[in-house]
């Protein structure tokens, strides 16, 4: 299970205000405290007050301090193409993340070539200029038309990331078993194809979110889930995905299977 930390967002109101006041403290120490808590990627994005304009030269500024505090590669999470090749290009550890493409060509055309070109993983959202689907069915049709763009450029499957897209359970209730099935078909029609998701949409404006968060995390690993943008600052979530990982057969169980897995 690849964990990407989602915490380095301007959603957030620390994250926000760093930005405005050029502040790189609050971005550091959320850098290290998602490194220590087990992430493998940090999740940047400057966040929905920024302009556009602006996000670009935020994007980087946002990465460099991520690359100078841990030796994590960044998952680019803007839609604006420029703020992510900007942090495409800022990324120094490992291999970035360009988080994301829909399913229209037009973005298609845009995103998979800049993977190529910056040798990035890519996240596909199953969703299209009409939204996102329902059933588990459209989904995975979704998913093939972005499975089928990416191998015509050579981008390799195992650097594609599908994302189901999961909503709020209070909202979309309807929506929770079809994501499941999705990852399963998804994971069955492309082999080798990874998946992902935004795991903390499923309990927006809900009560108990950790506790939803962590149980809708190991539902989706048993469809194959590969990989979640999670808040991993949650010390339960990260010890049951390394509890499921001896389950699914992923780790070799040791005692210390706990500290096992966050020493990686
Ligand atoms: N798929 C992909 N990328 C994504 C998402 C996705 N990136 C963004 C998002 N969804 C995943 N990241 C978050 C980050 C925070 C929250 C949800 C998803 C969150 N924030 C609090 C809230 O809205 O209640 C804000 C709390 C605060 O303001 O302090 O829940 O699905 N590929």
């Amino acid at each position: 299970m690849i964990l990407i930390g989602e915490r380095i967002n301007g959603m957030f109101k620390d994250i926000r205000e760093a930005i405005l006041n050029k502040d790189p403290e609050p971005v550091k120490h959320w850098a290290k405290r998602q490194y220590e808590a087990g992430a493998h990627y940090l999740d940047v994005n400057t966040g929905p007050t920024v302009e556009a304009k602006d996000q670009p030269q935020v994007m980087e500024w946002l990465v460099n301090i991520c690359n100078e505090t841990v030796p994590l590669p960044c998952c680019i999470d803007s839609t604006n193409p420029e703020a992510i090749e900007a942090g495409c290009a800022a990324n120094k550890h490992g291999k970035v993340m360009i988080n994301s493409t829909h399913a229209d060509q037009w973005k298609m055309d845009i995103y998979i070539p800049m993977a190529v070109k910056y040798n990035a993983a890519l996240i596909g959202l199953a969703m299209n200029e009409k939204g996102v689907p329902k059933s588990a069915a459209d989904r995975a049709a979704l998913a093939m038309e972005i499975v089928v763009n990416a191998d015509a450029h050579g981008l390799p499957m195992e650097d594609l990331y599908i994302d189901p897209l999961m909503l709020p359970v209070n909202v979309a209730q309807e929506h929770g078993l079809e994501v499941l099935e999705a990852i399963r078909q998804i994971k069955a029609l492309a082999p080798g194809v990874r998946t992902t998701l935004g795991l903390s949409n499923s309990s927006q404006r809900c009560t108990n979110r950790h506790l939803l968060n962590r149980t809708f995390l190991i539902m989706a690993m048993a469809c194959g889930l590969d990989s979640a943008i999670a808040d991993v600052d949650d010390p339960e979530l990260v010890n049951a995905v390394a509890a499921a990982n001896l389950f699914l057969n992923k780790e070799i169980y040791c005692d210390s299977f706990l500290k096992t897995f966050r020493q990686r």
